[in-house]
This record gives structure tokens, C-alpha cells and sequence, in this order.
């Protein structure tokens, strides 16, 4: 288990009790702002962010600058695949010199020279103010939504429009805990009862995703929209990860056919296969997480080597 900061200390972290896993809540919950006059404006270079490729809630920051055409207007720090026994390391061989931020080795000394008592996990995605220093939002719901909202341009999408705003917080909220929280929760249960509590409500939570995508190309409607960006860093997981890994082994993606087909048709919207990296993310789930697999073996996968491929068969 990764540890977590105590009064700006690194220690273990508690025993979770119950056999369940229970995510912290995020430590910093600020905003940037459209207006200039806030204390967080939208501006291009301000920003620096410290993401994972391997990280569902990473992918899906990591997203809305793909999908918004805003990948230049921050700098960012990547982590290492595997996390050690303190937590995310930063990748060396890809540090962006011209960031201006120091070249830490691990994520939590971030997290201590923003607030050198802080007490809390220590997780990606972290969102920065160079200018202050400050850590701005450790939140990747508020990170996607400031993004979308505040760098606005007529040239790129408008990720959580106000017609389908009800719509896409409704299906946000039918995801997060069974999927995209979900997912951990079965994978992390250290009990029989929490175990099965958990997997019965992701796949509820599939059947319905797959009832809704029955009658629509995304989740929203015929656009992606921000929900969408949530749901894929999980569903592209899922096969070649969690079903293994996590013990979520009643029915795979590819036994749902408007799941595998929203799957596919997300990965050919251009500028997101990019963002995909899917050796990263399984060396990341199978070496990272030790206490359920501790001989760390990646298994085989399922068609290995071509998930990419038959993703963005047809790509335009
Ligand atoms: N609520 C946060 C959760 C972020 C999160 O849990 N990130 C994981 C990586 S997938 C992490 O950094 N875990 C390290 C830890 O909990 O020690 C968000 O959505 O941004």
C-alpha cells in the first residue's frame, strides 16, 4: 500500500476497516476561472499538472485537453508506471526541463512544498499554480470540468453543454461509485461480503450503461460530452486489466455489444488513441498493487499486443 502524508509526514496508511475500500476525499478543491480578475484566470502556461498515464481519473484530464485542442496550454510532469513504497514517482527520462518546476523524484514532495503540514493521500491528477506555487485542485471531476469551462474557444468542443448539463449529471452520477469507483472497490475488498457487494452493483451499473448506449452513440447523445471522457479511462481498463487483476470475471466489454461498440467508436475520435498507452497501464495495475498480486506477474492479456489496433480498426 502506498503511504500517505501526516501533518506533512510520510507513514503508512490505516488499515481500512470492513474489508472495504474507501478513496479519501481530495484535499484541494480551488478553481481556475474565465474571469481575469480571479485569483486562478484562465491562461495558457500558467498551469502544471502531474498526471499518470496509467490513472482512469488521470486519462480523463488528460482527455479534455486532447478532445479541447489545450495539450500546449499546460506544462506536465508524467509518473513512473510502477508506484513504490512512497507513493508516484516522477518520471525522470520525460521531465519537461522548460516547466519551470523542480525536478522532485517522488509526488509527495510536491504535495509537502505546497503545504509542508498537509495531511492526506498523495494522488495524481495534481493541478498547480506556477505563479503562486499553490496546489490548486487534486479533484479530477472539478480539473475537467475548470478546464472545459473556463479555457473557452469557438473552435473546440463544448465538453459539458448547458441542453444536456442534467443529462450528463445524471449518467455521472449512475457511474462514478459502481464503475469508476467500482472497479476498486471489488478489486481492493478484502472480504467475501464486501466483494460481493461491490461486483453486483458495477455490473448493475454495466447493464445500465449498456441499456443507455442501446439508444445512443454516447452517453449524452449523437456528441461525446464530459461523462464520456469519464467512463472510457474505465471500460478501456477493464478487459485487459480488472477482469484479472481486480477478480471482475462475470462478463467481459466485449460481451456487451453496445459497450464494445462505444468503446471503439470513443478511441476513433481523433487525438485519442494518443492517449493511450496500454502497456503502461497494465505494468502499472499488476507491479503497483503488491498486496493482490504479490508475485507480480503479468499475465498474458487478452489479444496481446493488438487491443490498440482493434480499437481504432477503421480510424479515419
Ligand atoms: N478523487 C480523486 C482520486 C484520485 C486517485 O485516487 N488517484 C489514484 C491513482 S488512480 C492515486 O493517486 N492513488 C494513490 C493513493 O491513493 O495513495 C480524483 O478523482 O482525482
Amino acid at each position: 500500500m502506498p503511504k500517505m502524508l501526516i501533518n506533512g509526514i510520510l507513514r503508512d496508511k490505516p488499515v481500512q476497516s470492513e474489508g472495504c475500500f474507501h478513496r479519501l476525499p481530495s484535499s484541494f478543491r480551488s478553481w481556475i476561472s474565465s474571469d481575469a480578475e480571479a485569483d486562478f484566470p484562465a491562461t495558457s502556461g500558467r498551469y502544471h499538472l502531474y498526471l499518470s498515464k496509467a490513472c482512469p481519473w488521470c486519462h480523463g484530464v488528460e482527455l479534455v485537453l486532447a478532445l479541447k485542442g489545450l495539450r500546449e496550454a499546460f506544462s506536465i510532469t508524467w509518473m513512473d508506471s510502477v508506484m513504490s513504497e512512497d507513493g508516484w514517482v516522477i518520471n525522470q527520462s520525460d521531465f519537461d526541463e522548460s516547466a519551470s518546476v523542480p525536478r522532485d523524484r517522488y509526488l509527495y514532495q510536491v504535495y509537502q512544498r505546497a503545504v509542508p503540514s498537509h495531511t492526506g493521500a498523495i494522488t495524481v491528477p495534481v493541478l498547480l499554480d506556477k505563479h503562486s506555487g499553490q496546489i490548486i485542485s487534486t479533484e479530477s471531476a472539478d480539473i475537467m470540468r475548470m478546464i472545459d469551462t473556463a479555457f473557452v474557444d469557438a473552435a473546440s468542443p463544448d465538453l459539458y453543454p448547458a441542453e444536456f448539463a442534467a443529462e450528463i449529471d445524471r449518467l455521472a452520477e449512475i457511474i462514478q461509485a459502481p464503475i469508476r469507483n467500482g472497479v476498486y472497490r471489488v478489486g481492493f475488498a478484502t472480504t467475501q461480503e464486501a466483494y460481493d457487494e461491490a461486483i453486483h452493483q458495477l455490473y448493475a451499473g454495466l447493464d445500465t450503461v449498456e441499456a443507455v448506449l442501446n439508444t445512443r452513440r454516447f452517453l449524452a447523445g449523437a456528441m461525446p460530452t464530459e461523462v464520456d471522457l469519464k467512463l472510457f479511462p474505465t471500460l478501456l481498463r477493464f478487459d485487459p486489466v480488472y477482469v484479472t487483476h481486480f477478480k471482475i470475471d462475470r462478463n467481459r466489454i466485449t460481451d456487451y455489444p453496445a459497450l464494445s461498440r462505444y468503446l471503439a467508436d470513443f478511441a476513433r475520435i481523433p487525438d485519442v488513441v494518443e492517449t493511450i498507452d496500454l502497456q503502461h497501464i497494465r505494468a502499472h495495475y499488476f507491479l503497483s498493487h503488491r498486496h493482490i498480486n504479490p508475485s507480480g506477474i503479468i499475465p498474458i492479456g487478452p489479444n496481446p499486443g493488438n487491443i490498440i489496433a482493434d480499437l481504432t480498426k477503421g480510424a479515419a
